[in-house]
């Protein structure tokens, strides 16, 4: 035993714990009171927080991953608006950085969903304390939907991902996920009513434009810090991606690698087609916090374009208006 834990902590140390985390309570019910409110998806209200609309319990989150989690420099964070290929990249980005640990005829992959692999921040900073990550190997992985500058400062020397997907996707996808999770005492959510709280920028971490902008920019200031991806090129060119995930994360292929098909090996395990057939991601279920999802919820059609069994003209017409207003002059398309 350590001579260390062998002195009790005063009740003086306990206190203060206990006042800081108090603090974070008022300040919370404080917001809560003061801070705009709009219908929710999942949940019944969504509260504009800091420009953002957030469920309530990540806004608690929010706080108190600013309070207490300690990054490391090794860190490296996946971040995305929801429902942007999120699973996807979780399954390529861990079984690249995992490539000597397992075999592909028997992998991690086959028994596990792939939202186990990267702890979901938001969740895990739910109640306090929040989640000890002491335990974890470096490189640590895990995964936020919180936009870049609801980040803590101390977060910007570590790397990121961060994935987008074309917003009519996204907003189909997500209807399609938030209606079946949604409270059940709650009424049906029609896809009119999502589709309008989506171009007022209402859903859950949205706007989705500012979203994706704040990781944007920060990518265009920090390349080395923050790899931009589209779902769309990950579709195109997976192979090529998973190479430039390689190369990011610090641990890039080799010759001897690349010539063994080992890049091919990682994006066949990882593919729509293998991952949603396995038994464990159609029978598994994953808990965020109090919320139980089932693994086959997080695979849907995996496709580009499918917003058109759903949107109309006049409903393309409207969001795509929007985006290229906010998009303006920032570089960003969709899609390429
Ligand atoms: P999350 O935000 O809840 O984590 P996320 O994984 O980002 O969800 O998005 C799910 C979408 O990615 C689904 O899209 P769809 O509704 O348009 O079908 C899901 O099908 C898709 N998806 C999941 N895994 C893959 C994969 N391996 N390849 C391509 N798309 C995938």
């Amino acid at each position: 035993m350590s001579h260390q834990s062998l002195i009790p902590q005063t009740p003086l140390e306990s206190n203060e714990h206990e006042d800081h985390y108090n603090k974070i309570c008022k300040d919370y019910d404080h917001l809560m009171e003061t801070i705009p409110k709009s219908n929710g998806w999942r949940v019944e209200h969504l509260y504009n927080y800091n420009g953002f609309w957030i469920n309530p319990i990540y806004i608690k989150a929010n706080l108190l991953l600013h309070a207490y989690f300690k990054p490391q420099p090794t860190d490296i964070f996946l971040a995305s608006f929801m429902k942007s290929g999120t699973t996807w990249l979780k399954a390529l980005i861990f079984s690249t950085l995992t490539r000597h640990f397992y075999s592909f005829s028997d992998h991690y992959l086959h028994h596990h969903g792939p939202q186990s692999t990267f702890p979901f921040l938001d969740s895990e900073c739910e109640s306090y304390p929040i989640t000890d990550f002491t335990h974890m190997c470096s490189p640590r992985l895990f995964a936020t939907h919180f936009p870049w500058i609801l980040l803590p400062e101390s977060m910007a020397s570590c790397k990121f991902v961060y994935l987008c997907r074309e917003p009519k996707d996204v907003l189909v996808s997500k209807w399609v996920f938030m209606s079946k999770l949604r409270e059940k005492d709650l009424p049906p959510f029609s896809l009119d009513e999502a589709f309008d709280l989506f171009c007022k920028g209402v859903s859950d971490y949205g706007p989705f434009w500012e979203h994706v902008l704040s990781y944007w920019r920060a990518s265009l200031e920090s390349s080395e810090k923050i790899l931009f991806l589209k779902y769309e090129e990950v579709k195109r060119q997976p192979e090529v991606v998973v190479r430039r995930l390689a190369t990011f994360m610090g641990v890039p292929f080799t010759a001897e690698e690349v010539e063994k098909g080992v890049v091919e090996s990682i994006v066949k395990l990882c593919s729509f087609e293998n991952l949603s057939n396995l038994e464990v991601n159609k029978k598994g279920v994953e808990k965020f916090g109090k919320v139980e999802v089932e693994n086959c919820e997080f695979f849907r059609k995996g496709v580009i374009g499918d917003w058109r069994n759903y949107l109309s003209d006049e409903m393309k017409q409207r969001i795509d208006g929007i985006i290229h207003e906010k998009l303006k002059g920032s570089g960003l398309i969709f899609g390429a």
